[in-house]
């Protein structure tokens, strides 16, 4: 923190900085290092590793997106979720909000709830709601080791270096496919397609090698590197846009739903 400005390096020579008026936090977990700031444009941030997660304005374009997009895309609503990461609480609510009746959140650091508890009180409430379980385990383990299943698995995870290179691999494709029932979709964050090509072409490959459709969609994230953001969402039925009417969020409606999959050519190029 230099100056009381808070900067995500991209590279050598790129950064996005926030003025901040207050640094809230700073742990070193086993996993991870959590900052929390309080920054002037953007409320609340919070980052992990020095990448931001999450800002208080923000957050609903990934939360919705991450969510709503999937939901949109499937023959009956879904009832059982599972979400592996997510330890903010924002994809739990946002389920929850969405009517599922049973969420099973795996998260690997308690730490991140801790945190997100005290300062990020209105996602972390979606804990308290009876229908979530909220785990504290390795979401890859998880995945090998339980045999439930799911019709909606959301994986809410940070970038592929880390704890969460494996949640971008082919293995994990392998396991998540034992846990999705029939007409279910694994939906993940894939990643900045301008700086970050490498993810989203492994999170594709991975799951396209394991299921029969996976769709890339984009949204406007102005706080993650590029502000252009990718998710890859894949099932074996074919995903196509719901044709019921669709209930709006503040960035997902009926236009993003047809429009997100429309990928610019330097984003097909990398596919
Ligand atoms: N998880 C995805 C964050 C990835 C951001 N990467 C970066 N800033 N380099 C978000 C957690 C929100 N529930």
């Amino acid at each position: 923190l230099i100056e009381n400005w808070f900067s995500e390096r991209y590279s050598e020579n790129l950064q996005l900085s926030f003025r901040v008026s207050d640094q809230l936090l700073s742990v070193k977990t086993d996993y991870q290092r959590i900052d929390v700031f309080d920054t002037y444009d953007f409320g609340k941030l919070l980052a992990i590793d020095g990448t931001v997660q999450l800002t208080e304005k923000d957050e609903f374009v990934y939360h919705e997106m991450i969510t709503m997009f999937p939901f949109y895309h499937m023959d009956k609503p879904p009832r059982k979720a599972l979400i592996i990461g997510g330890g903010d609480g924002g994809v739990a609510g946002q389920l929850i909000k969405m009517g599922l009746e049973s969420v099973i959140n795996i998260e690997i650091d308690n730490q991140v709830v801790e945190v997100c508890k005290k300062y990020f009180p209105d996602l972390a409430d979606s804990f308290t709601s009876p229908k979530v379980d909220l785990r504290i385990e390795d979401g890859i383990k998880f995945m090998k080791s339980s045999a439930e299943k799911f019709d909606l698995i959301i994986v809410d995870s940070t970038d592929p270096e880390g704890p969460a290179e494996g949640l971008f691999g082919q293995d994990f494709y392998r396991d998540v496919k034992n846990r999705i029932n029939p007409g279910g979709i694994v939906v993940a964050q894939s990643g900045s397609p301008f700086y970050q090509p490498k993810a989203l072409k492994m999170a594709y490959n991975s799951a396209r090698s394991v299921f029969k459709h996976s769709i890339v969609y984009t949204a406007f994230i102005p706080t993650y590197p590029s502000g252009f953001w990718s998710f890859t969402m894949s099932s074996d039925s074919e995903m196509k846009p719901s044709g019921e009417e669709i209930k709006s969020g503040k960035y997902f409606n009926s236009s993003v739903l047809k429009g997100a999959t429309q990928l610019p050519e330097f984003v097909k190029v990398i596919l």
